[in-house]
């Protein structure tokens, strides 16, 4: 099996065991406003670079799953906006097959991390268990995919629209490490401070690189890394409650109502939340390479 195009950088990187840091794209079309995603896309793998690591963007492009962008394949992605695919792990076949554009979620990303055999990723938050699972079946593919797929991915949590308890629960029934930065509690994506206990809590990059390759010892499945976010905002639970019920009243399902809820929050807070998701997701680009530089380094 071997589905995805390296870019040369990335190819050498992984030859050398440097280290490499993928990212999603789906945050780039659906996570911002049309026009804003490219600079979010943009500072993500500038902060990777920084930290010494090798970006790793990925998304579907002239029917391949490509991992590694050009600046102008970025912009591609970017420009598509909402009419890029949102392709998870089911939607690669067809999303190549057809020639389309295709933006990676966090489970996308990850089938095309274990094709390449990188083990590190970032992104904003985590898909998971939506509000009303019981009536309305919504899981999102990304936490099967971190189940079978072996890579430490920085996150400030699991989206604050699901029910964060029972994807933390979930998290723990697929034998998927999480991890608090600095933290013993899960961060609450847009708020530090709240959430369920996570199953470790780490202080260094070191330590979670550790903890990582002895995961990997006795597991084939993912690990999250999960970083509060810096300058987070308290009083966000009322307009996500507000979201869900447009969302609901409007008949939004699926995979749109994540980008639906995202975009009706950015809009509401007088673009707060928008300012948070930027920074970080830029942030945990920066975690997940030092992760991967430490882990390197002790390899
Ligand atoms: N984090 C963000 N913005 C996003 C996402 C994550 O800050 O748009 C995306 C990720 O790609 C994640 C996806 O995989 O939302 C989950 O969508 P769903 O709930 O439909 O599975
Ligand atoms: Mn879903």
């Amino acid at each position: 099996m071997n589905g995805a195009v390296l870019s040369q950088e990335v190819a050498a990187a992984l030859e050398g065991e440097r280290a490499v840091v993928a990212l999603e794209t789906t945050i780039v079309a659906h996570g911002f406003p049309p026009g804003e995603g490219i600079a979010v896309g943009r500072e993500c793998e500038s902060r990777v670079r920084a930290a010494g690591a090798m970006p790793a963007t990925v998304a579907v492009l002239g029917g391949e799953l490509r991992v590694g962008l050009s600046d102008g394949d970025l912009a591609r992605v970017a420009s598509a906006g909402p009419d890029a695919r949102k392709v998870g792990p089911r939607d690669i076949g067809a999303c190549v097959a057809q020639g389309a554009v295709g933006a990676t979620t966090v489970g996308g990303t990850l089938v095309a991390c274990r094709q390449a055999g990188i083990r590190f990723m970032a992104t904003g938050g985590i898909g998971g268990v939506h509000r009303g699972y019981s009536e309305h079946l919504d899981v999102s593919a990304d936490l099967p995919a971190l189940a079978h797929t072996p890579v430490l991915v920085v996150c400030s949590g699991v989206k604050s629209l699901l029910d964060v308890q029972a994807t933390s629960e979930l998290l723990e029934t697929l034998g998927v490490p999480v991890l608090g930065w600095q933290t013993g509690e899960l961060p609450l994506f847009y708020t530090a401070r709240g959430g369920p206990p996570v199953s470790t809590r780490v202080e260094t990059a070191a330590e979670a690189a550790a903890i990582a390759r002895a995961h990997w010892q006795v597991s084939g499945g993912s690990l999250v890394l999960a970083r509060p976010p810096v300058d987070g905002l308290a009083d966000v639970e009322p307009l996500i409650e507000e979201a869900l019920r447009a969302a609901t009243a409007r008949g939004v399902t699926g995979q749109a109502v994540t980008p639906f809820v995202l975009a009706f929050l950015h809009e509401r807070s007088g673009g707060r939340t928008l300012d948070v998701n930027r920074r970080l997701a830029a942030d945990n680009a920066a975690l997940a390479a030092e992760v991967a530089v430490a882990f390197s380094a002790t390899g």
